[in-house]
């Protein structure tokens, strides 16, 4: 009996369907697995908002490397199942779950130094999100999924020249019906942002501290009555009622 709850629960561990954000890219051009990344060692989301693994995932891969980016280029987060992409050959949940949608966001903080910076105590602001499209019933997960795992958006041109970690985030709200149910993905970017732009964000929020666990974004229930994963047909908005920067 023992035997084989062990070997269900080695099943059901071998079976989830969760990712990972591998890989940068810059105007299409592909930075290498674990560039300029501070990314987790294995694929298991983050459930917990008031922890310090909400800011870049737990710890796990480090880089020496700062990626450049111009403001205005075209960014790309490659998010696959495991290291490397597929877990195996025919992985239907690569990049990720089908089942898993939810939004998908990008924030910037400002550092000194983005390969030796902590990343404990910084001051974040969005740039970037694709939530939920109540006209094509699209999550930004679906996008994503449709991307082969990658998310991409435009560096905005008015943000100014330094370094910065740069967070996206892919949110699951598959079980977000039951607390701590949600599950966040993400890792943390080191870029370099060069340009003549002079953008200061005139508010910010902390990670931990911009989610809270019953946030109605975070603890909610996305299926409507026939359990389609259509918000019930409303609007959804991303957690932390934070607004994405305008230039
Ligand atoms: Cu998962």
């Amino acid at each position: 009996m023992k035997f084989s709850v062990a070997v269900a629960l080695a099943f059901r561990l071998s079976a989830e369907a969760h990712c990972i954000f591998q890989k940068v890219s810059v105007n299409g051009a592909d930075q290498g697995s674990l560039v300029g990344l501070r990314a987790p060692r294995d694929n298991n989301p983050v459930y917990d908002v008031t922890g310090s693994d909400i800011i870049c995932q737990k710890s796990g891969s480090t880089s020496d490397k700062v990626i450049t980016i111009a403001a205005g280029d075209k960014v790309g987060a490659w998010f696959q199942h495991v290291i490397g992409g597929a877990q195996f050959s025919g992985d239907a949940d690569n990049p990720i779950a089908k089942s898993h949608k939810g939004p998908v966001t990008a924030w910037l903080a400002k550092v000194d130094n983005a390969a030796t910076a902590s990343k404990e105590g910084l001051k974040w602001f969005k740039i970037w999100e694709d939530t939920f499209n109540t006209g094509s019933k699209k999550w930004g997960v679906d996008n994503m999924i449709s991307n082969n795992g990658w998310v991409n958006f435009n560096m905005p041109t008015c943000i100014a020249p330094g370094e910065y970690l740069m967070r996206v985030e892919i949110l699951a709200l598959h079980s977000a019906k039951n607390r701590m149910g949600a599950q966040f993905y993400m890792s943390c970017a080191q870029i370099k942002v060069t340009g003549s732009g002079s953008f200061s964000p005139s508010s910010t929020v902390s990670f931990p501290g911009a989610y809270k666990q019953d946030d109605p974004s975070i603890l909610i229930n996305i299926y409507g009555a026939q359990g389609q994963p259509d918000n019930g047909g409303k609007a959804y908005n991303a957690p932390g009622n934070v607004p994405v920067i305008q230039c």
